[in-house]
């Protein structure tokens, strides 16, 4: 049975085919949804564009979500190609270079406005934008990350974004409940992404977290795309203001070393 026959979906924060988006975007379409694509920058169209043939998607638009005239016109091109839209994914999040090294006691004034920007309240404004398409309900999603709840060695300023981001999530899902549109966030394990390519040392945490988590390996973006699917799909109809973690149960740990280590 296809879950989105019918269905509208516009996802936001796709790069290359390693992208979460690119996932969620999968497993989607699997399920018999229309869907709609944008990225951040135009050296970016070359990857996305035969990523966005492989699904038959024809809307494929530039958006830097720090732009309010680029979220505007983004949304009112959606408007005109889609008319009205059911599903919402928001799979951003950026922090300048810097603040991801080194300690979070020294974050600039400047990057902790850029993380929160970019990672937090373009959430929001893709919400407002979505829910007016959104006569007949919808679901909205974003991507969040376990550093929001603990201290992640170096992951900084964007734990506090992504802190922001759920706190968020709450929030639109009481606003936007009464017009039956859900709002959910997945907080996924790491997974090799653009986004973690830059990170020194983050080949050693996959090492780490496979070694711990209680099914001992880590997750990936087809995995998020599942619970994506699942998130967007009346089988959740339920479910609303919730962080679901896809992440192998790393998060229910007291102790980070397995068993063994003990006896
Ligand atoms: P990715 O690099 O493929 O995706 C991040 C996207 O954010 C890119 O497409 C990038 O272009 C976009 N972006 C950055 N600045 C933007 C701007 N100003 N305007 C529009 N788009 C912008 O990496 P990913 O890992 O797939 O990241 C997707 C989401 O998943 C992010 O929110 C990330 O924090 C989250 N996440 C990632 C992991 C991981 O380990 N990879 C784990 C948990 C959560
Ligand atoms: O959210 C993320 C990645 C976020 C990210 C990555 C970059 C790299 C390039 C935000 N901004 C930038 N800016 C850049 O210039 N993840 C969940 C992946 C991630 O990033 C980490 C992690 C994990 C996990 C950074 C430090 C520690 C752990």
């Amino acid at each position: 049975m296809k879950l989105l026959e019918g269905k509208k979906a516009l996802i936001f924060g796709i790069a290359n085919k390693n992208s979460i988006a690119w996932g969620i975007a999968q497993a989607l379409h699997e399920h018999g949804a229309e869907i709609g694509l944008s990225y951040a920058i135009p050296q970016l169209e070359k990857r996305v564009s035969p990523l966005a043939e492989q699904l038959g998607v024809t809307f494929v638009e530039m958006c830097d979500v720090s732009s309010d005239e680029q979220i505007e016109a983004t949304f009112a091109k959606a408007a005109e190609h889609f008319g009205e839209i059911d599903i919402l994914v928001h799979a951003i999040g950026f922090a300048p270079r810097e603040e991801l090294d080194g300690r979070y006691v020294d974050t600039s004034r400047e990057g902790f406005k850029i993380a929160l920007d970019i990672s937090a309240y373009s959430f929001v404004a893709l919400s407002r934008e979505a829910a007016k398409l959104m006569p007949n309900g919808g679901s909205i999603l974003t991507l969040t990350y376990y550093g929001a709840e603990k201290v992640v060695p170096h992951y900084n300023v964007m734990g506090v974004a992504k802190a922001a981001l759920e706190a968020s999530t709450r929030y639109l899902a009481a606003d936007l409940g009464p017009d039956g549109i859900r709002v959910n966030a997945i907080s996924a394990g790491p997974i090799k992404t653009l986004a973690a390519a830059g990170i020194a040392g983050f080949r050693k945490m996959l090492t780490y977290t496979a070694d711990r988590t209680p099914l001992r390996r880590n997750v990936d973006q087809d995995e998020v795309g599942q619970t994506a699917l699942w998130l967007c799909s009346d089988l959740s109809s339920g479910v609303t203001g919730e962080i679901v973690h896809v992440d192998a149960g790393y998060n229910i740990l007291g102790m980070s070393e397995p068993p063994e280590k003990w006896e």
